[in-house]
């Protein structure tokens, strides 16, 4: 399997870890020079650059968080003069003001270089048809995969998000070969080929998924309705946007660029640097990034760090699938419970559809859990028995997964509002 860079994907780990402390060195003495907020924070922590001699002394420095972001909104942590940022572009909050990135014309160079990595591990060549149906805009789902494929020079259709039909009209007339979206997305599209009588004529082989978490059981129903490998990479705004990992056809973890980026795993309570192996929230530096450097940047992210080597051939480490965000975890009734372990119960269960809701609500001061999924049309039409047996089977499976009995509601097929984007599955009506 081709590597889009060898000289770096597959360099020895104690060569890495070296450029990694030059390049720290670098990046520390720029921050602090050229943007106050950082100088700031060393001077608070009585921290000078010349502290920092190698990657070892990367626990001295202060993380920095989305906060930092929102209070620097919008150009306050940029490292260059504004005349040499040549991009901007805004992370998908829900709330308050965006967070505001930026590149220059350097940054952009290696930002599509590292989308090709991933792309490349993906299987992705210049003999591809890529249809990239992220949006594109502010997001930096399309155009950071847009200018990746032309790197390799597959042929782009940069369809955007959204028109369903019209993009499997496309992408069954232009023989596209590669999907790119979101995970829910690809679910949508497949639903929808099948609907339109369609699938037959898709000519796709892979795709390649990120931006959302989505569990194995919903890698396998899209791999099912589109008939693709389907792959997953990873990447945040403040850090990139994609291409900050992702995975290779041997799927045991997404390949994180560290000649580029040095990952961590510390305790998303206390911040303290957990080993090799174990779960724990993902933390960020940049070490080429020119406009936009981040140092410790608290990604919330909750994933596990693996140095091994793959048979790939890739030396650099690799981060587990993400299993979702720290401040994902709902707590019903002093439980905590992740979204994911709802997906994977639910998907596991013959009888379902991969489409469901969350809906938290407190009611008399009682916090309740309802979960809402799609059941196939086939068991909507049969008798009640086969509902309630559906119904008993999944409320089992939920209550041993969670540790807490959920109300269940099945719902008709094509109920449940389908995501062109980033989905959202859970609505949580609480008032603190
Ligand atoms: O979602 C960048 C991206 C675009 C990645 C296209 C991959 C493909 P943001 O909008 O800033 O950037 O959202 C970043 O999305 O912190 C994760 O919580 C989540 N996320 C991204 N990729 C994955 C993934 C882009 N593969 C936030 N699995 C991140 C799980 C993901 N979660």
């Amino acid at each position: 399997m081709a590597i889009w860079d060898p000289e770096y994907e597959c360099m020895p780990r104690d060569e890495i870890r070296r450029l990694q402390s030059r390049r720290l060195v670098d990046v520390v003495g720029r921050v602090y020079e050229n943007v106050p907020f950082y100088r700031q924070r060393f001077d608070e922590a009585g921290l000078k650059p010349s502290d920092i001699t190698s990657v070892d002394d990367l626990e001295k420095i202060p993380f920095t968080t989305k906060d930092d972001f929102r209070n620097q909104y919008p150009f306050g942590l940029f490292a260059v003069p504004r005349r040499d940022v040549v991009r901007i572009h805004c992370s998908s909050g829900t709330t308050g003001k965006p967070t505001v990135v930026g590149y220059t014309k350097k940054d952009l160079e290696t930002w599509s270089d590292l989308v090709a990595r991933f792309l490349t591990a993906a299987s992705v060549t210049a003999d591809d048809t890529v249809q990239i149906a992220f949006g594109y805009g502010l997001f930096t789902g399309g155009f950071g995969l847009h200018y990746g494929v032309e790197k390799i020079g597959a042929t782009i259709v940069p369809a955007s998000s959204g028109f369903t039909e019209r993009q499997l009209h496309l992408m069954a007339d232009f023989g596209v070969t590669v999907l790119v979206c979101t995970p829910s997305y690809a679910l949508y599209l497949g639903e929808t080929a099948v609907a339109l009588g369609l699938s037959d004529r898709l000519k796709l082989r892979v795709g390649c998924f990120g931006a959302e978490p989505w569990t194995d059981q919903m890698r396998d129903s899209i791999e099912e309705r589109l008939g693709i490998r389907a792959t997953d990479n990873y990447g945040l705004s403040e850090v990139i946007g994609p291409g900050v990992a992702g995975e290779c056809l041997e799927r045991n973890g997404h390949h994180i660029f560290e000649d580029h980026f040095i990952p961590e795993i510390v305790d998303p309570e206390t911040g303290e640097s957990l080993p090799e192996g174990e779960l724990g929230e993902l933390v960020v530096t940049t070490l080429t990034k020119e406009a936009l450097p981040v140092l410790r940047y608290r990604t919330r992210d909750l994933t596990a760090l693996h140095t091994g080597k793959c048979s790939c051939g890739r030396t650099q480490a690799r981060i587990e699938r993400l299993h979702g965000r720290s401040d994902d975890m709902l707590i019903i009734r002093g439980v905590n419970v992740f979204p994911s372990q709802i997906e994977s119960a639910l998907l596991e269960v013959e009888g379902t559809q991969p489409h469901y809701r969350i809906l938290v609500d407190r009611e008399r001061g009682q916090d309740t859990l309802t979960v809402e999924v799609e059941v196939g049309a086939g068991i909507f039409r049969d008798e009640m028995k086969a509902m309630v047996a559906l119904e008993n089977t999944l409320k089992e499976k939920l209550t041993n997964t969670l540790g807490l009995t959920p109300r269940l509601r099945l719902v008709e097929p094509k109920s449940i509002e389908r995501s062109t984007g980033k989905a959202v599955r859970v609505i949580d009506n609480r008032k603190d």
